[in-house]
């Protein structure tokens, strides 16, 4: 790895209100209590941690939905308070890791990102494009929202919202595992030119060209710094059953730890994104093994290697 980057800050984010289902925010407490820190400091970081965040609390009485979105004051605080953590470790030349909690997380760490690296690109793994607007969200559950907010897609402005600047352009975000995408969020990909590598794609061509086909759509000179956001659920259930929303047909346990050595391979990697992690939901092996998968996964991206 690059002496830039050999310091890394962990922000543990134990956040839920992205979504209906409690425990979510525990994925962070199991994460660093598996040793994730340790592991990563055996691999040579310097790894930070202070403890998990700590986040200002909204009164649910005084988060009514604004049109269908849940908990908007909310998470929209939270994710706010996240991108100014990111932002500012970013800008030290830290590298995040951000542990969720669940993914509308993204929309703080990504937007940290781009405060300081506006050119950067994104890598998304997931089952799901978490695309939707406010206008397209059949659930209200802003864990399917945050890249529409990075790309400014809503046409309905939220004040609350305000604050989150559109740096993201189209061409440069890529995803890789999609199988459960909205029918509103399949014309936002067409109509936006978006690249996406669902699983069809990698049954068909392989992870290892699918991983370098995505690199090439958003980072074809490989100069751009790279945000990987790898929400758990991309992983087939059978690799990672403890999740809110598990969909079968998902990458393997060696695709989905494949496409972290790759990113890192680049040296390009700023910020790394572990989200959605549920071990209350399934039983204590799978959440146990759904836990370690996640460490496990972090460690690559960080460069941990096979020989
Ligand atoms: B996740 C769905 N598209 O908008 C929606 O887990 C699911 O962060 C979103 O990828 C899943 O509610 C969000 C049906
Ligand atoms: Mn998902
Ligand atoms: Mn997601
Ligand atoms: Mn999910």
């Amino acid at each position: 790895k690059t002496a830039a980057f050999a310091r890394g800050q962990i922000v543990g984010c134990p956040f839920s209100g992205g979504q209906p289902k409690l425990g979510v925010d525990q994925g962070p407490i199991h994460l660093v209590n598996a040793g994730l820190i340790d592991q990563l400091k055996s691999l040579g970081w310097k790894v930070n941690f202070d403890g998990h965040h700590q986040f200002e609390e909204v009164n649910a009485q005084q988060d009514p939905p604004i049109g269908v979105l849940k908990n908007p004051r909310l998470v929209s605080k939270v994710c706010k308070a996240v991108a100014d953590v990111v932002g500012s470790h970013v800008g030290r030349g830290e590298l995040p890791v951000t542990i969720g909690g669940d993914h509308s997380l993204a929309m703080g760490t990504i937007s940290g990102t781009l405060s300081h690296h506006p050119d950067a690109c994104v890598i998304w793994i997931d089952a799901h494009a978490d695309l939707n607007t406010v206008e397209t969200t059949t659930s209200g559950n802003i864990h399917g929202m945050p890249v529409s907010f990075l790309l400014g897609l809503n046409k309905t402005p939220i004040p609350e919202y305000a604050w989150v600047e559109p740096r993201l352009t189209p061409d440069r975000i890529a995803y890789i595992g999609l199988r459960d995408v909205d029918a509103g969020e399949k014309r936002l990909l067409k109509e936006n030119g978006i690249k996406a590598f669902s699983m069809h794609e990698v049954d068909k061509y392989g992870i290892g060209a699918v991983v370098e086909k995505a690199l090439d759509a958003v980072n074809p000179k490989r100069d751009r710094p790279i945000h990987l956001s790898f929400d758990v659920d991309a992983l087939d259930p059978s690799v990672a059953p403890s999740t809110g929303t598990p969909v079968r047909g998902g990458l393997t346990f060696r695709e989905g730890h494949y496409i972290c050595e790759a990113v890192h391979e680049t040296g390009l990697l700023v910020a790394f994104d572990i989200m959605e992690v549920n071990p209350s939901l399934a039983d204590a092996d799978a959440a146990k093994a759904t836990v370690a998968v996640g460490c496990s996964l972090v460690r690559s991206a960080l460069g941990e290697t096979l020989l």
